[in-house]
């Protein structure tokens, strides 16, 4: 299935052809660099190269205005304002999400998100958004406007294996994200209660646990934490291309206030605490953090 949009079908495609060439780019690129991210973060070698990789074909894309990615401190202008013009639009991405896993060889992530606006842009904003895991099978999850598709990637290709994503009305899992100690009094009494009711599954990368969510039904939470009142996750590069999709497959997203896709942005590299599941979930979050 094609996405009826032209830009967006070819960032949807090249993300599924660099995707393939990404799992099997992993070999050999596991160590650390010298560098940090613009967040502070250890980056593998893995991060920069496939950083390079998406931006120099991601914004080679007609339509594609800018590239902005969780390891450049800048955004890329590509030809093309996304606020002016209307077959421009703004691609942010997370090459590697959850990249401290590769040490462990366990699951990660790539995500994109296209805005209808320059960057940095609140979630509304966006026209699209996907994920790619790279699990025992690599798989991608796409969100538009009109439907919810989950696909598996092989050579490049992808084929349909879900269509219509919703979650699961009855939740299964839960996976929260920061050290307990360090949770807020609030968080940690609403993390009490959930505990009873589902089931503990935390890989420690983003795409991973979200994945489960839609999956199974539940709920993933990197929470503000007391040394860090923002949280870990990036807004632009996680917070809103996630929102967006658990959103579109009937879930909610909250920043523990609102909705992530209405949190204004200051800065295109800026945190969010961040709650993504079933509907009910996320409502008794933001009265418990109230
Ligand atoms: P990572 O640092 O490995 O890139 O993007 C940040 C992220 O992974 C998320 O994918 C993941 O959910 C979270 O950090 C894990 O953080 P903890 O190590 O604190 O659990």
């Amino acid at each position: 299935m094609t996405v009826s949009d032209p830009v967006v079908e070819a960032v949807v495609s090249t993300v599924c052809r660099t995707a393939t060439e990404i799992r099997q780019g992993l070999i050999g690129r596991r160590n650390t660099v010298d560098e940090a991210n613009p967040s502070g973060e250890t980056q593998v070698e893995a991060d920069v190269w496939a950083d390079d990789l998406l931006a120099d074909r991601l914004s080679s894309i007609d339509g594609v205005g800018q590239y902005a990615s969780e390891e450049r401190s800048d955004v890329l202008d590509c030809g093309g304002d996304p606020d002016t013009e209307t077959d421009a639009y703004a691609v942010a991405v997370d090459p590697l999400d959850g990249s401290s896993n590769l040490r462990s060889n366990n699951s990660m992530g790539t995500i994109v998100g296209v805005y209808d606006a320059s960057l940095p842009a609140r979630g509304d904003a966006l026209v699209a958004a996907c994920y790619v895991l790279y699990g025992p099978v690599t798989t991608m999850v796409l969100a538009t406007e009109e439907t919810v598709t989950e696909y598996e990637l092989t050579g490049g290709e992808r084929t349909i294996v879900r269509r219509d994503v919703t979650l699961p009305d009855e939740p299964v899992v839960y996976g929260f994200g920061g050290r307990v100690p360090n949770w807020t009094d609030a968080f940690s009494e609403y993390a009490r209660e959930i505990e009873r009711e589902l089931k503990l599954r935390y890989g420690g990368a983003m795409i991973g646990d979200v994945n489960q969510v839609l999956t199974y039904g539940g709920i993933f939470a990197y929470p503000g934490l007391e040394s860090r009142p923002e949280g870990k996750l990036r807004l632009q590069f996680e917070g809103n291309p996630i929102g967006y999709i658990v959103e579109r497959a009937g879930g909610r997203s909250s920043d523990g206030e609102r909705s992530l896709l209405a949190v204004e942005p200051n800065d295109v590299h800026g945190r969010t605490p961040l709650f993504v599941g079933n509907t009910d979930l996320i409502d008794r979050l933001e009265a418990a953090l109230e």
